[in-house]
């Protein structure tokens, strides 16, 4: 295999080859190993669930066993693993959200190192709280909101107050017709694995709408208390300027990269970094560089502006630099292979979070209370090790790329006023009213070494943005994006002429040369922004946000947790597109209703929400389908 097919990024090519001379193995190499992958596992009929088995059933098209040991059919076993993967997404952001919620109830008691930055927005949440927040202190306000989302892990009745909170009424109202409010995020999580449990449930449908559920669970105990808390305790990101690629990484600095998720570590560990950079230069060195992979880059750069390294792929690929001191990992996309690459180098790999260790890599304890310390020590450990790095060792890939991040709901809408003072979002509907703007999509998701590392992303987003739609992004995609000079103003040589026009205009009107023509909206927790963005215009619009224009986008998806935020938007009624591997298409039924292909099955999550499943490895295809429904949607409206 050449390395050129397996990434379009040429910092990793180099790196990749660098890897193959010192006889380093890497996800890349991997992918390929484990080729061809079974098919009865890439069409979602083979079932793990009971010690009668493993059990594969025929999948679509081919003659063979039609039941499991117990009679379970494909449709059933496809439906319960679809389940089972929909938890797997929902919990870790899920758990995500668990954690920023003491952090911000240790902060209001005074028990933890952390501070109220962003005052607005807490403000703003207490009041759609219902709370009195006149003359009423940050702390203690905090503390009530933070009780109130505590409720939504312990209450035994009753409806997510964060679904309450963030949710349109009319969504409300389809999802309490169907019966798949959620309540307590813990509860919906038992409950739903309990569901999928051998000789529970095995109504296909039923099963479909649990998926739903766990969706809606995603949507608001996950993504959204994510989001807001972290904005709370944080603050609300606003316009940054930053750099990508693994050119960010600087020979004459103390190197320190935050992988992972969860900010309160890397905030952390970049406030300290800060307070520490004199002993850098003690040390010879021009200071402590901090560079993001992953989302912990996105929520750095969000609110900091801290450049980004590389995405999920090519994480192994920062260490091989050989210049990096230090790679401080917390949850959820953390490669168990770095560990093997860090061993070639003088990098130490250290993992913080307490329920989450990683083999053969060293552990800094974070906890609320303990944060600071955990900052301090990890900065120290990567300190002590510059003297060891291996000059010759070193190889930095030059070049980076210039992008624009931290566009919050807040920014975007700030950035708006400057046309409209009185009402913002108008100037935005007007130009999609006009077809200037055609419909919106959210690129989003991840990068899979199965696939070509940021060309789907890339080509998925070029062809719309050629067609005039705005992108929105997050995640990994965002930072093919970014790599790719589609968060820079740069990048509108990539757009229709009237979506150019358009983004000129608003940029100009705020100083800028122009807006890029994919505004980058922060980690994966943070699609719950674009939400907040499709809820105000079809609030505004007066429409149901299932009639707006829209569509998501997750073209190099890998993690579980693309397809549960995936299946949040099919709830929201917005189409959703996945380009790699969906494990549905062993089950007719369960292919038939979440695409709404031509089928026997009557019920589809198109009818019942106004949103389906687009599977589509061709990222044109897949634009071009996207297109498709958005001006389907466009007409419907009238426009
Ligand atoms: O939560 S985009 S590869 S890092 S899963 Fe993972 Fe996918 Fe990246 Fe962020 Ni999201
Ligand atoms: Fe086989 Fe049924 Fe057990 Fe699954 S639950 S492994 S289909 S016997």
């Amino acid at each position: 295999v050449l390395i050129t097919d397996l990434t379009i990024d040429t910092g990793v090519q180099e790196l990749l080859g660098k890897a193959e001379q010192e006889n380093i193995e890497t996800a890349f190499q991997r992918a390929k190993e484990q080729e061809p992958h079974c098919k009865f596992g890439l069409t979602g009929v083979c079932c793990r669930r009971c010690l009668q088995g493993p059990c594969k059933v025929t999948f679509n098209g081919n003659k063979g066993i039609k039941r499991g040991v117990c009679g379970a059919t494909a449709d059933q076993i496809v439906a319960r693993n679809l389940l089972s993967l929909i938890v797997e997404g929902t919990t870790p952001h899920v758990e995500h959200a668990r954690e920023i919620l003491h952090t911000l109830l240790e902060t209001a008691e005074g028990k933890a190192p952390y501070e109220i930055k962003g005052k607005d927005k807490l403000i703003s949440i207490g009041k759609k709280l219902g709370l009195t927040v006149d003359g009423v202190e940050l702390d203690k306000l905090a503390h009530e909101v933070a009780l109130i989302a505590l409720q939504d892990f312990q209450q035994q009745s009753g409806v997510s107050h964060w679904l309450r909170l963030r949710a349109q009424d009319k969504s409300i109202e389809t999802w309490e017709k169907l019966n798949i409010l959620p309540s307590n995020a813990h509860l919906e999580i038992a409950n739903a694995i309990n569901k999928t449990a051998m000789g529970c449930e095995s109504d296909p449908v039923s099963l479909l709408l649990g998926i739903m559920k766990m969706g809606l669970v995603e949507g608001y105990d996950g993504l959204h208390l994510s989001t807001d808390l972290q904005d709370i305790l944080f603050g609300t990101p606003r316009l940054v300027k930053t750099q990508y690629r693994m050119g960010v990484i600087k020979e004459d600095y103390v190197n320190i990269a935050v992988h992972g998720h969860i900010p309160m570590v890397s905030e952390k560990v970049l406030e300290w970094s800060r307070k520490l950079n004199d002993e850098a230069k003690a040390l010879g060195a021009k200071g402590i560089n901090i560079v993001g992979i992953c989302c912990s880059a996105n929520e750095l750069l969000m609110r900091q502006g801290v450049s980004v390294a590389t995405n999920y792929a090519s994480q192994e690929l920062a260490i091989i630099t050989g210049a990096l001191e230090a790679m401080v990992v917390d949850a959820q996309c953390i490669m168990p292979g770095l560990a093997q690459v860090a061993e070639c180098y003088h990098t130490e790999l250290i993992s913080t979070l307490p329920n989450i260790k990683i083999e053969g890599a060293s552990h800094v304890d974070w906890t609320p209370e303990e944060a600071d310390k955990m900052g301090e020590e990890i900065v120290r450990r990567a300190l002590a090790h510059y003297p060891e790095r291996d000059q010759a060792k070193v190889q930095i890939p030059e070049g980076t790329v210039e992008a624009y991040a931290g566009f919050s709901v807040e920014q975007i809408v700030e950035l708006l006023a400057a046309l409209n003072g009185a009402d913002p979002l108008l100037p935005l509907i007007e130009a999609i009213a006009k077809g200037d703007i055609l419909g919106v999509v959210a690129i989003v998701g991840c990068t899979n070494p199965k696939v070509k590392q940021d060309l789907a992303n890339t080509e998925v987003a070029k062809e719309l943005m050629r067609n005039n739609v705005l992108i929105v992004a997050t995640g990994c995609s965002a930072h093919s994006l970014g790599k790719n000079g589609l968060l820079s103003p740069a990048g509108l040589e990539y757009c229709g002429e009237k979506l150019a026009n358009v983004l000129t205009a608003i940029g100009q009107a705020n100083g800028l040369p122009a807006l890029p023509p994919a505004l980058h909206m922060g980690s994966c927790v943070d699609n719950s922004r674009i939400d907040d963005l499709l809820v105000a215009l079809a609030n505004r619009l007066g429409v149901g946000v299932r009639e707006l224009p829209v569509a998501g986008s997750s073209p190099e998806n890998h993690s579980p947790k693309a397809l549960s935020i995936g299946t949040f938007f099919i709830a929201q009624g917005v189409d959703v597109h996945i380009g790699v591997n969906a494990p549905i298409t062993g089950s007719p039924l369960v292919e038939q209703a979440l695409t709404a292909n031509k089928g026997e099955f009557p019920v589809t999550t198109d009818e019942l929400f106004g949103g389906k499943l687009i599977y589509e490895a061709d990222p044109i295809q897949a634009a071009q389908t996207m297109i498709a429904r958005i001006i389907q949607k466009r007409k419907a409206l009238g426009l």
